[in-house]
């Protein structure tokens, strides 16, 4: 099997893996009569950016008094993920937050109070549910994991002036794909983590994308999350995401330095507009 470099890898990632957010145009919403009412009309990518410079801010406990806060809230754009706040947690994760991803079990869990919670009501939402390999929309539609469609609805009629998307499911086994042909063992059949979902999203609206703490720093920590008193080394290596094997790939796609790695917990990755394939 033949390695590919960093740069190969990344011209793969850009020729192979779509960005695409749901519209009405899309079978089976066309024939769904909410769909055009509460889906966004054009793409998120149409929508959104280009930015310059973003920042990928996953939720390791590893961001714990890492002190970023002020070098990410530098970027033109910022992504979170799922619950992760920032009030109270300046210092290490800054408090600009323009897209938040989320996965459709937060959308679902009553823990999360997701219709309600102020957490959620800054910034462009996006949302992904587990979608079974390789299945069309119509069979996604009929199986979600959770139930992704029925939360979206009701939130949108709750707070129908913040945008919020919806992620094609097809970029998640794109990418899925991306990490199996790239690994010399075959790796569980489960879609990526939010946190590769996220930085592809930000690949395709920015130059330069920085990913902190999802290659672990010196701070490498069982903490699961920055924001909570939980402890499980799974949330860094993974169990049902291929969490590991998508860190590989990120390491290996890295521009910066080890040492970027090492102190900040920071990935220095090229938007596909920069990219030169
Ligand atoms: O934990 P989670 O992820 O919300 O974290 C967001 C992304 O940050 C990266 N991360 C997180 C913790 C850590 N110690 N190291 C990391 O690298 C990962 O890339 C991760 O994707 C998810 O991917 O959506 C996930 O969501 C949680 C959970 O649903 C939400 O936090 C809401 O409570 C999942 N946990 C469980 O199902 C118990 C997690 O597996 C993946």
């Amino acid at each position: 099997r033949l390695k590919l470099s960093g740069r190969e890898l990344l011209c793969q990632l850009k020729e192979k893996v779509e960005v695409t957010t749901l519209t009405s145009d899309h079978q089976p919403f066309s024939a769904l009569a909410w769909a055009p009412l509460l889906l966004p009309p054009q793409q998120l990518t149409s929508d959104l950016g280009p930015y310059k410079s973003c920042a990928v801010v996953s939720s390791a406990g590893s961001l714990r008094n890492s002190g970023l806060g002020k070098e990410i809230d530098t970027h033109d754009a910022v992504l979170r993920f799922n619950a992760a706040p920032t009030s109270g947690f300046e210092k290490d994760v800054g408090s600009k937050t323009t897209v938040r991803l989320i996965n459709s079990q937060v959308m679902a869990s009553d823990d999360h109070r997701f219709l309600s919670s102020s957490l959620y009501s800054s910034g462009v939402l996006v949302a992904w549910d587990p979608a079974p390999f390789f299945s069309n929309l119509t069979q996604w539609y009929n199986h979600t994991d959770y139930p992704i469609f029925n939360q979206y609805q009701r939130y949108r009629r709750l707070h129908p002036q913040q945008p919020f998307y919806i992620l094609h499911p097809r970029l998640e086994w794109q990418l899925w794909q991306r990490i199996q042909d790239n690994m010399a063992e075959p790796i569980q059949k489960n879609p990526p983590s939010s946190g590769l979902l996220g930085t592809i999203l930000m690949m395709s609206l920015c130059e330069v994308v920085h990913v902190y703490e999802f290659l672990p720093s010196r701070r490498k920590t069982p903490l699961c999350h920055y924001y909570q008193r939980f402890y499980d080394a799974a949330c860094t290596f993974g169990a049902y995401h291929p969490l590991l094997y998508e860190k590989n790939l990120v390491k290996r796609m890295n521009q910066g330095s080890d040492r970027d790695i090492y102190n900040h917990g920071r990935v220095t990755l090229p938007g596909f507009s920069a990219m030169n394939c």
